[in-house]
């Protein structure tokens, strides 16, 4: 069925495990320059039975405006709400991007100039074409592709050069996030043709072209990827570094670490090496310390052979993590998560990148005194993380394995494809500080027979990839769970009084106990409460409570407040609600436009539990980071703490 048989488009794609090629977030230097390509693009959705037309048709040969009637459509942004069209807003299938662009004469003059074509993120499978020749096909949302275009674009030398991407949204047995395509052949109920899309998660199939596209340049010998691990003995902090680089046998590489001041504090060189940094700043979760999110600037320059020069500048956080029986320590302190999980979600861009949301959305995390976001159910743009760095909040970085719940899932396609996401997840994110542990899934059908035998192979992988902590979400309900016993961190998401036992909020206390009991006696890790909560449609009021109203998503969160403080003492290590806003979901009897769990509305104005929320963590934070134990010194950033909370 072409719906789903996005393989057979071109050579039969070979996942092999461990991906060669970096993938460093494209950043200018002296040597590097970028051409985003943001803003409007032509655009048509392929309506044909089959989906197919664009294929059969070969639209990338020629301008898009030329085979068929196009409009515009912003990038990025999801295409689903731009429209006022409801078939568009449920489009599965293929949508055909275009857009013509300069490219720079001096690019293109200087052949050692490497012109890379970079997707921030489409989804879900991507074909991308440079004047009509193809260039890249990517397979899944929510992670970067790229492919080097100079050779395509110096033929055609003197016209715009035409960048046309076809992106396909339906979900299989064997996608990540799953879905199933299923036909409706009773025609006395359906038309001919008829078929809708199953999947088995909350939250809305947004997509599109979700990120930036830009081009950008290296010279021909480049720094092609760089990691860094960190740690540090009593004031030195110690960064060691392994640079890749592509195009030259016989590099030259200088590293330096450049402090905040713009002080050199540390200089190596070579492919590897170690940068030790006397009197670090380490870097520190927001409300932890008095100076978060510290971050250096080590500075790579690559000499090859050749001549040719590049050079890249990464921001590196100096901390370590480490997880105890009962502990999550970031920098040997123990550090408790009181924080949020989210959606990428707003209206009309759905799922796509705005700068104008994600501050808001710090700023609001913020305000709360949320140290913590978890990235639900997919991995978030890399600018996201970046102010994430800066701001000392922490992350829990999830891949797309979420809706895991037929058992034809747990195949070794799905595995091999799983494990390519996570290496593809791993190696964007690897740099950031504030990623400090990795999600592989979320409430998969764990009690499944074939679930321990793939979460075994998964996280085991993973922690081959990465020294960070790996854990999956779990659901309360899955006593038998098969992930568990390879995970660093127990994530238990719980939905008492809603889910079950709707309106009994007095059970929410039995129950809660019995949850971090069971799990704790079971398997001695600390366990996090990765979700909880409960629908509020903003502006209803009942009291006593009734379920939808504002005041029982208020009790329900100060009745499950009541146990974490008890069990904080003891094992559990951090409290994340579910969900920092509202957002959309498909349309479904229990959904009325969207999921209202968030503690703010789609458009970010506060429900009452958000006045709750962050009374408490603004208390949490007095008490166990470090703001209480500063000397006279930072007495001025504890009253301001303080004088947040009473105000
Ligand atoms: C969950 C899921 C999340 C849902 C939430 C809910 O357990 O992980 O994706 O949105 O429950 O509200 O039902």
């Amino acid at each position: 069925m072409w719906l789903v048989n996005f393989t057979c488009l071109t050579v039969v794609w070979t996942w092999c495990h461990c991906l060669h090629a970096g993938m460093l977030f494209p950043r200018e230097s002296p040597t590097r320059e970028i051409k985003e390509l943001n803003g409007l693009w032509t655009f048509r959705a392929d309506f044909s039975q089959n989906r197919n037309a664009g294929f059969e048709k070969a639209w990338f040969k020629r301008p898009l405006s030329e085979t068929g009637p196009v409009i515009d459509m912003p990038v990025p942004s999801s295409f689903n709400d731009v429209p006022q069209d409801a078939q568009m807003r449920d489009f599965i299938g293929w949508v055909w991007y275009e857009r013509e662009v300069w490219v720079p004469m001096r690019w293109l003059q200087d052949q050692s100039t490497r012109i890379v074509l970079r997707v921030g993120s489409a989804h879900y499978y991507s074909v991308v074409w440079v004047n009509g020749v193809l260039v890249t096909e990517h397979e899944g949302g929510h992670l970067p592709f790229e492919a080097e275009v100079g050779a395509v674009i110096r033929k055609d030398a003197g016209i715009p050069c035409r960048i046309t991407i076809a992106v396909n949204n339906t979900l299989s047995l064997n996608t990540l996030p799953p879905g199933t395509i299923q036909y409706m052949t009773d025609h006395s109920k359906y038309p001919p043709g008829y078929f809708v899309q199953n999947i088995n998660f909350d939250f809305f199939n947004y997509a599109g072209i979700h990120r930036s596209v830009l081009l950008y340049t290296t010279p021909e010998a480049y720094i092609d990827d760089i990691t860094v691990q960190t740690t540090f003995l009593d004031s030195t902090g110690i960064v060691n570094y392994s640079v890749a680089v592509v195009g030259s046998d016989r590099p030259t590489v200088k590293v330096a670490l450049v402090g905040k001041d713009g002080r050199c504090v540390a200089t190596a060189n070579g492919t590897t090496g170690i940068l030790k940094v006397a009197e670090v700043n380490l870097w520190w979760p927001y409300l932890m310390h008095d100076n978060p999110g510290y971050l250096y600037s080590m500075e790579v320059r690559l000499t090859a052979e050749s001549g040719d020069k590049d050079s890249y500048a990464l921001p590196v956080g100096v901390r370590t993590v480490n997880v105890t029986e009962s502990k999550f320590l970031i920098n040997s302190k123990p550090f408790y998560f009181h924080g949020v999980n989210k959606h990428e979600d707003s209206d009309i861009r759905g799922k796509g990148f705005d700068w104008p949301l994600i501050v808001k959305d710090f700023n609001l995390l913020k305000w709360m005194g949320a140290n913590s976001f978890r990235t639900s159910h997919y991995p978030y743009a890399e600018e996201i993380l970046d102010v994430a760095d800066r701001l000392g909040i922490v992350v829990i970085d999830e891949c797309p394995g979420v809706g895991i719940k037929d058992i034809r899932s747990f195949d070794p396609i799905s595995l091999d494809h799983h494990l390519v996401v996570m290496e593809e997840l791993v190696r964007r994110d690897k740099n950031h500080p504030s990623v400090v542990m990795w999600s592989v899934a979320n409430e998969p059908a764990a009690e499944m027979p074939p679930a321990g035998p793939y979460f075994k192979q998964l996280i085991s992988h993973t922690k081959s990839l990465d020294s960070r902590p790996v854990t999956f979400i779990t659901d309360s309900n899955y006593s038998r769970d098969q992930g568990a016993p390879y995970v660093d961190v127990i994530c238990v998401n719980s939905y008492f009084s809603w889910y079950h036992d709707p309106g009994h909020l007095e059970v929410i206390s039995i129950q809660l106990h019995s949850q971090f009991d069971d799990w704790y006696r079971k398997y001695q890790k600390p366990i996090i409460q990765s979700e909880y909560g409960a629908d509020a449609v903003p502006g209803l009021h009942s009291d006593p409570p009734t379920m939808f109203t504002e005041e029982y998503q208020k009790t329900v969160l100060q009745n499950y407040h009541k146990v974490f403080d008890q069990k904080r003492k003891e094992f559990v290590v951090g409290e994340l609600i579910w969900n920092f806003a509202d957002f959309m979901t498909a349309q479904g009897i229990t959904r009325v436009v969207g999921n209202k769990k968030g503690m703010f509305t789609r458009q970010r104005q506060p429900k009452t539990g958000a006045f709750l929320l962050r009374e408490r963590y603004w208390r949490i934070a007095n008490e166990t980071g470090v703001l209480l134990h500063f000397t006279c010194k930072h007495s001025a950033l504890f009253l301001c703490v303080y004088n947040r909370l009473v105000s």
